[in-house]
């Protein structure tokens, strides 16, 4: 990478980075050596009979080198395998001490060391970040009183109710067996041939064909522990609890069409955004939001809290944000700290707690499982990037790869020889004991008739979207049911979609080029009770009181800074050095982040005799990499540019992709070029959807304000109102 390496991530030491250090190693001004420690002489030529001759079996540094290589690949994960990661520091508001008597919580004064992973969920390691797909928020809390994680997603609903699903869903969406196709996407026929015969999945389908499965950064979403958990304060009472992460920059997506793009040209780019804010000193921040229901409760709703397909809309219980998330330091090592980072729902702390949701059920045992044979035995825990900050003994021993070296000659309990030691704490002493729920229960296999709702809520989040909102899902499921090669499927599918909304499911199938089955086609529902009595389903399908959640949708979210933001300049040769200078000032006064752009790289000579260095070219940039995009004035810059076709189809593509477009009067002749000339803000133009967020000005000062304004909207839906985009 070429950023010059501003030593912001070395600044930010926490209680977790101390604790790394000894793990941690660097060789600068240090001579090269074997893994025992010898030094090594010559490390171009392995050692032989004769310069020309065989390789000895004797050479030891040669079989070690090699040995070493053969064995560096570990299992991925098998789902979330493609993430990026980074460190930082977790601080409570005020003290929660009326719900949780979790320390981290109630301690204003600590900060509490995290490490959070993003990821998406079924691509491999190596596959696209803008995939459309649900994206993985793990958070390790380091805390005092041992890890805690909230292993979540940046949707708050799931596509099934029952951990018995799982393997099932995965196996679905993953590449089919028989060829391994398709890459890191759902649009394929297993994956549609398994929602359709699941009409639990119709909630989180919306969230999923929705723009929230492709963010325009990781900084940019919000997060959810998805499942209801418990709170317990000091006297032992308990609230349930759905945790949130509020992004402080507001929720944003890309367009679909850029998100293919961009898959194509910088497949990384979500990590890359990721690792440049914080290197340059813009660390991600999120609140941690609570949405608190007390016991009483617990049946106060028309759905279950234990329902993981179901959300608490934010109307009905607020989401007080309690403490802030700041993401201030990237891993020194991908592999040591990304990939061996071992995230588990079961890691919880004394003030936290389960519920008997029967997918979180189901995690609980799953995630440590899957260390197992990932990380190799059971001594992942004493992995650097693992280890918690809190003190840890106990009597468990040995096993592959063992670190820790216990003293003494006790390794059970109770003891007398080991002087009773370590011992059992009392609650007092911040010894964990679960919640003691009362259960009196049979023993059934069977789902609970409070979950079998499965499309009000999947209406409420649909009824709740902007029509440029609506507008992407209709497109979403028009292209993902469009690769879908069986028929009976889509037309399934097509049922299912009535049932959430008749206009949807007609705009659908019209793009499908099919009819929407006249009465709702009776779901295939394995979730209908094991006595199959039709009657229960239908007693418990209720509409929603809620008309509308303004929460579900990112229509309304924050747009008032642009933080981060990318704006390209373009320019060429003679380009007018007083427009660039000053635009670029006003844009980074607010935080955003100037590139310029010219037809080749090198320098580009402006009309003052200045030059500006140029580290992006029109082939090595694209408009998909930036948010917004500046043409600076200087007539011979914009008649290079004009006659520049690469020059044309930036803004071309810029304005399909709905963003924010200001100019210089000068450069007039360069947005004619575009197809969207005739659109340019002269005050001729009827078409106010066309001109919406395209600026042109003489007066660089006047022509920021409305820049800024504009570049903080994010993007110009109403433009693609005129479909008439040839980039
Ligand atoms: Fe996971 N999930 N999951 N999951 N999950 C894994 O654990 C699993 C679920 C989530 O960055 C695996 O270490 C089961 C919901 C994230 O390292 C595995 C079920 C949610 C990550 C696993 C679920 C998640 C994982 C694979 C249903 C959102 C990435 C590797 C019963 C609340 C963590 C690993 C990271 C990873 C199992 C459902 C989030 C196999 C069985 C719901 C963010 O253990």
């Amino acid at each position: 990478m070429a950023l010059p390496r501003k030593e912001t991530r070395n600044k930010n030491i926490n209680k977790k980075i101390e604790n790394l250090k000894p793990d941690t190693e660097d060789g600068k001004d240090e001579f090269l050596t074997t893994n025992q420690g010898v030094r090594i002489n010559d490390n171009q030529n392995s050692l032989k009979s004769g310069d020309r001759g065989p390789s000895l079996l004797e050479d030891f540094i040669l079989r070690e080198k090699i040995t070493h290589f053969d064995h560096e690949r570990i299992p991925e994960r098998v789902v979330h395998a493609r993430g990026s990661a980074a460190h930082g520091v977790f601080k409570v508001y005020k003290p929660l001490a009326q719900f949780t008597k979790a320390k981290f919580l109630n301690d204003t004064k600590t900060e509490t060391p995290v490490f959070v992973r993003f990821s998406t969920v079924a691509g491999s390691r190596g596959s696209s970040d803008l995939a459309r797909d649900v994206r993985g928020f793990a958070v390790k809390l380091y805390t005092e009183e041992g890890n805690f994680d909230i292993v979540g997603n940046n949707m708050p609903v799931f596509f099934i109710q029952d951990a018995m699903k799982f393997p099932d869903l995965i196996h679905a969406v993953k590449p089919e067996p028989h060829n391994e196709i398709p890459q890191a996407a759902s649009a394929h026929d297993t994956f549609w041939d398994f929602i359709s015969l699941m009409p639990e999945a119709m909630h989180m389908v919306m969230w999923v064909m929705s723009d929230r499965a492709i963010p325009r950064s990781l900084r940019m979403m919000e997060g959810f522990g998805v499942h209801t958990f418990r709170l317990v304060n000091d006297e032992g009472k308990s609230c349930f609890v759905k945790f949130h992460w509020k992004p402080l920059l507001g929720v944003h997506s890309v367009a679909w069409d850029e998100a293919l793009n961009i898959s194509g040209r910088d497949p990384d780019f979500h990590r890359r955004d990721l690792y440049e804010a914080i290197e340059s000193g813009n660390f991600p921040e999120w609140e941690l939001g609570v949405q608190i229901v007390p016991e009483k409760d617990e049946h106060a709703f028309e759905f279950d809290l234990l329902d993981p397909t179901k959300l608490i809309p934010e109307e009905i219980v607020p989401v007080q944000r309690v403490g802030k998330l700041t993401l201030n330091r990237n891993p020194d090592n991908f592999f040591s700290e990304t990939e061996q980072v071992a995230f588990h729902v079961g890691n919880i702390v004394p003030g936290i707690d389960f519920t008997n949701d029967p997918l979180m059920q189901g995690r609980l045992f799953s995630y440590t499982d899957t260390q197992l044979i990932r990380l190799g035995g059971p001594n992942f825990h004493e992995i650097p990037i693992n280890r918690p900050v809190a003190p840890v003994h106990n009597n468990q021993r040995d096993g592959f790869m063992r670190q820790t070296i216990n003293k003494g000659q006790v390794s059970y309990e109770p003891n007398s020889l080991g002087g009773g030691c370590p011992f059992q704490a009392k609650m007092d002493q911040g010894g964990f004991s679960s919640f003691a729920q009362r259960i009196d229960a049979k023993k059934v296999r069977e789902r609970s008739s409070s979950f079998m709702d499965h499309f009000s809520q999947a209406k409420l989040f649909f009824n709740s979207q902007s029509e440029p909102e609506k507008n992407h899902i209709i497109d979403a499921l028009r292209f993902e049911l469009g690769k879908v090669e069986t028929l009976a499927i889509r037309q399934r599918m097509l049922g299912l979609l009535s049932q959430v909304d008749r206009d949807l499911a007609q705009q659908v199938a019209t793009g499908l080029g099919m009819p929407v089955p006249k009465a709702p086609e009776k779901p295939m529902n394995h979730s209908v009770p094991a006595d199959g009595s039709p009657n229960r389903y239908k007693s418990v399908v209720k509409e929603s009181g809620l008309p509308v959640s303004q929460a579900l949708s990112m229509a309304g979210t924050i747009k008032n800074s642009i933080a981060t933001r990318k704006v390209a300049f373009l320019v060429a040769d003679g380009v007018d050095a007083a427009t660039v200078t000053s635009m670029k000032k006003a844009l980074e006064s607010g935080g955003a982040v100037v590139e310029l752009i010219a037809p080749r790289l090198g320098e580009v000579n402006a009309s003052n005799k200045t030059a500006f260095n140029i580290k992006k070219s029109f082939l090595t940039g694209a408009s998909v990499f930036y948010d917004a995009v500046y043409v600076p004035g200087g007539a011979v810059s914009i008649k290079t540019l004009a006659g520049e076709p690469d020059a044309v189809h930036f803004l071309n593509e810029a304005y399909k992709h709905c963003k924010a477009i200001a100019a210089s009067e000068d450069a007039r002749p360069l947005l004619k070029a575009t197809y969207f000339g005739a659109a340019l803000p002269d005050g001729k133009s009827k078409d106010s959807a066309s001109s919406a967020g395209l600026f042109i000005q003489a007066d660089t000062a006047r022509l920021a304000k409305p820049f800024i304004d504009a570049i903080a909207q994010h993007r110009f839906w109403e433009r693609e109102k005129i479909r008439k985009v040839p980039a």
